[in-house]
C-alpha cells in the first residue's frame, strides 16, 4: 500500500460530498484505447476529420467509418477492476457520483448508479432532424450513414463532437457536483478537452482536495492534485477501495 493511496483513502474516508471525474484511461484495461496515447484511436482516426461535427457534416459516411469500428471493439468488451472500484466506493457512500467523458457504458455495466455522462453515450444515435434516440446499430460495412426510419433524416452517434455543446443536464449537473464537493478523484484522463478539464479546477477552487489516478503527470498534477497516484488504474483503484475498508 503506497503513501499516496493511504493518503487518498483517508480523504475519501472523511469525503462528505466525494465525486469521481473520468476518461479514457478508466477504460483502457478493459481493451478500448484511449485517444492520444501511443496506438490510441486518433493515431488511426486524427480527431479533425473523424471527431468534430463539421468533419461529420462534411462526409457523414466517413465519420461513421470509424464508428463502425470503434463499435466492433466495444461489442464485447466488460468493465474491468477498475470500474468496479468506483462502483463500490459509490455503494460505500464515498462517491455520490461520477462525471464520465467516456461513451462506452462501462460505468453503468459494472453498476454505478449515478453516472453523468458529459460527452454522451455510443450506445444510442439520434436523429439530426426529428431528434429520435434509438440504439446505435452499426451500418453494415458499405452502408454509410444510417438513416432515421421515422423521417428518413441523417442519423448520428449519440456522442457530443468537437464544436457542439455539452447536453444542458450533464453540464448542470456537473456544475453543481463541482461546487458541491469536497473530494474529486480523477481517473485516466490527459485534462486536454473542455470545457470537461475544468471540472476539477471549479472544485478546488471551492476547497475540494484533489486525487489524480494516471499513468502519466498531466496539467492537473502540475497545478491541482493534491494526491497523484501512479499506476493502471484497473489496479490502483481496487487498492484504494482495500486501504479505505482497512481504516
Ligand atoms: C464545447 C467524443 C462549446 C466522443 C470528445 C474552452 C472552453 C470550451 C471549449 C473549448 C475550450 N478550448 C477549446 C475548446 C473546444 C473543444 C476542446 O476542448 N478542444 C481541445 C482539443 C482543446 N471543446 C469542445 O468542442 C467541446 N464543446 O466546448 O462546446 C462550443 C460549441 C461550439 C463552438 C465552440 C465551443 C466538446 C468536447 C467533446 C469532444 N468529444 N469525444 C468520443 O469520441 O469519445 S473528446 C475526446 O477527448 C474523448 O471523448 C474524451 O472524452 C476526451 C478527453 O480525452 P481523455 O478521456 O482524457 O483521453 P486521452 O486519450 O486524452 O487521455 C487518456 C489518459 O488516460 C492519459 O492521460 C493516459 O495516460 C491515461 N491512461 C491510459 N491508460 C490508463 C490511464 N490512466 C490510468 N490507468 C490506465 N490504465
Ligand atoms: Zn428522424
Amino acid at each position: 500500500m503506497t503513501p499516496a493511496i493511504e493518503e487518498a483513502a483517508k480523504l475519501l474516508r472523511g469525503a462528505a460530498h466525494g465525486i469521481a471525474v473520468t476518461g479514457a484511461g478508466a477504460s483502457v484495461e478493459s481493451g478500448i484505447p484511449d485517444f492520444r496515447s501511443a496506438n490510441g484511436i486518433w493515431e488511426k482516426f486524427p480527431p479533425e476529420h473523424y471527431a468534430t461535427i463539421d468533419a461529420f457534416h462534411r462526409d457523414p459516411d466517413r465519420v461513421w467509418g470509424m464508428w463502425h469500428e470503434l463499435g466492433a471493439m466495444m461489442a464485447g468488451v466488460t468493465p474491468n477492476p477498475g470500474h468496479h472500484a468506483l462502483a463500490e466506493l459509490e455503494s460505500l457512500g464515498r462517491l455520490c457520483a461520477i462525471i464520465t467523458q467516456n461513451i462506452d457504458n462501462l460505468h453503468q455495466s459494472a453498476g454505478s448508479r449515478t453516472v453523468i455522462e458529459y460527452h454522451g453515450n455510443a450506445r444510442r444515435m439520434r436523429c439530426m432532424a426529428c431528434e429520435a434516440v434509438v440504439p446505435l446499430v452499426l451500418p453494415r460495412e458499405s452502408a454509410g450513414a444510417p438513416r432515421c426510419e421515422r423521417c428518413d433524416g441523417l442519423m448520428k452517434p449519440d456522442v457530443v463532437m468537437f464544436g457542439e455543446y455539452i447536453p444542458v443536464d450533464a453540464m448542470t449537473a456537473s456544475e453543481e457536483h463541482a461546487l458541491r464537493c469536497d473530494v474529486v478523484l480523477i481517473v485516466g484522463t490527459s485534462a486536454t478537452v473542455y470545457p470537461a478539464a475544468g471540472i476539477p479546477g471549479t472544485a478546488k477552487s471551492r476547497g475540494a482536495a484533489i486525487i489524480e489516478c494516471n499513468l502519466e503527470k498531466t496539467d492537473f498534477t502540475r497545478s491541482i492534485t493534491d494526491v497523484f497516484i501512479e499506476g493502471p488504474c484497473g489496479e490502483t483503484l481496487p487498492a484504494l477501495v482495500s486501504a479505505l475498508k482497512a481504516g
